[in-house]
């Protein structure tokens, strides 16, 4: 039996919705599959409110889903702040977003020392299991912090997986996806049409993909959820994206724009859709549970360092692939993520690769659930702790 630990996830939102989205996914199999109490720390609410719409942004705290919720100003240095909070046993600081002064200060007061673990970006690349579970000690006290290092290999922290994912998935038949699109108010297919779910940053060569989309062979059904990328598309059509929900039209291609799904929701599109454009982290591992099908457009740094981590992926991604398939799979991902120009051979490649590829996908799915699934893993490296 798990011992019932009480938790404290800290979480600050940057500028998206990945810290945040993780945060949550982790609160809520910690409390369902493990029965762990668990606080999150949040500073954005309007932000999380868009994936958990239960969530009112104007309560300081609030219970959702058995997660109790709490508003934080994100800032570590707030010195009114945390003074009278408790901590926890156990100490998630997601992302490296910085702990409160003041709840720092009450952790190195416990009487037993807190399991602290700074859950870090997911990445392939092979430092990554060199570097999980190590120990850092605090420069000021006797606390002891643990990068936690999520990843797709033995000796990584694994992905966030639920229990049922899979389960959920495969009974996710063509009645069921039909309730769904109806009860979303998304389009179904025409005859032939291809639904391609599309979530990507503004800087993914979108113009380039929007002409190719427009004279396909194959008519295309593309989903975006409203915001930026949205509105950027309707500027490249000559429109004005006045909503949450917008549909225009191009040659072959007809881009229904939707509302940010609640964040279970976002799965169920990413089974119905035939292809899936995925960004960042967590939407990218969502889409490899999906088994669709997908294309990664990874979070852009100013360094370039990302370059190293898609590539890291893709070695990985494409090992047992024919060696033609991995050539047409890594050529779209380049190209999607401004390496090289995204032009009209490259996609109809993917295209015809569409079935095989979703072979693949369940062989890659199959290979990453012999992994730990990343909560059950934390669950129990806070047991051998204490
Ligand atoms: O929003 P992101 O770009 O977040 C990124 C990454 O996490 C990146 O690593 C980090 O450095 C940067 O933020 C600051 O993409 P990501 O990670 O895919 O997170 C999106 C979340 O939003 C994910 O939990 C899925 C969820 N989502 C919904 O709930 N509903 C939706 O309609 C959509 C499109 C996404």
């Amino acid at each position: 039996m798990t011992k019932v630990l009480r938790w404290d996830i800290f979480c600050t939102v940057i500028d998206n919705f990945g810290d945040v989205g993780v945060s949550w996914r982790l609160a809520r199999q910690l409390v369902r599959e493990h029965r762990q109490m668990v606080r999150l720390w949040i500073d954005d609410l309007d932000c999380f409110k868009l994936m958990a719409p239960a969530v009112n942004p104007e309560l300081p705290c609030q219970v959702i889903q058995e997660v109790q919720i709490c508003r934080w100003s994100g800032n570590q240095n707030d010195a009114d702040a945390f003074a009278a909070v408790e901590p926890a046993q156990v100490i998630i600081e997601a992302f490296a977003c910085t702990l409160p002064e003041n709840y720092v200060i009450s952790l190195s007061r416990m009487a037993r020392q807190p399991v602290w673990i700074d859950l870090e970006y997911l990445s392939a690349e092979s430092w990554v299991a060199h570097y999980h579970a190590l120990p850092s000690p605090h420069p000021r006290s006797a606390l002891i912090k643990t990068c936690y290092f999520p990843g797709f290999v033995a000796g990584t922290g694994g992905l966030l997986r639920e229990k049922d994912l899979q389960g959920k998935r495969l009974a996710f038949d063509q009645r069921v996806e039909l309730d769904f699109l109806r009860h979303q108010g998304i389009f179904e297919r025409k005859p032939n049409q291809i639904r391609i779910s599309l979530f990507c940053y503004e800087s993914a060569p979108i113009e380039s993909l929007i002409e190719v989309l427009s004279h396909s062979a194959y008519p295309v059904l593309l989903i975006v959820p409203s915001g930026r990328v949205a509105e950027k598309i309707a500027f490249l059509l000559g429109s004005v994206c006045d909503g949450e929900r917008f549909v225009v039209e191009s040659g072959t291609l007809t881009i229904q724009i939707i509302p940010f799904l609640e964040q279970d929701n976002y799965d169920r599109l990413l089974w119905s859709c035939d292809i899936n454009f995925a960004r960042g982290e967590d939407s990218f591992a969502r889409a490899q549970w999906a088994g669709k099908p997908f294309i990664w457009n990874i979070y852009p740094q100013s360094d370039g360092a990302h370059w190293n981590k898609l590539e890291a992926f893709l070695d990985l991604y494409v090992e047992s692939m024919p060696v033609s398939t991995a050539k047409t799979v890594i050529e779209l991902w380049r190209a999607w993520n401004g390496g090289i120009p995204l032009d009209s051979a490259t996609w109809v490649n993917f295209l015809d690769l569409q079935k095989s590829l979703a072979q693949h996908n369940e062989s890659w799915i199959a290979q990453l659930l012999q992994r730990q699934d990343l909560t059950s893993g934390l669950v129990q490296f806070v047991e051998n702790q204490l």
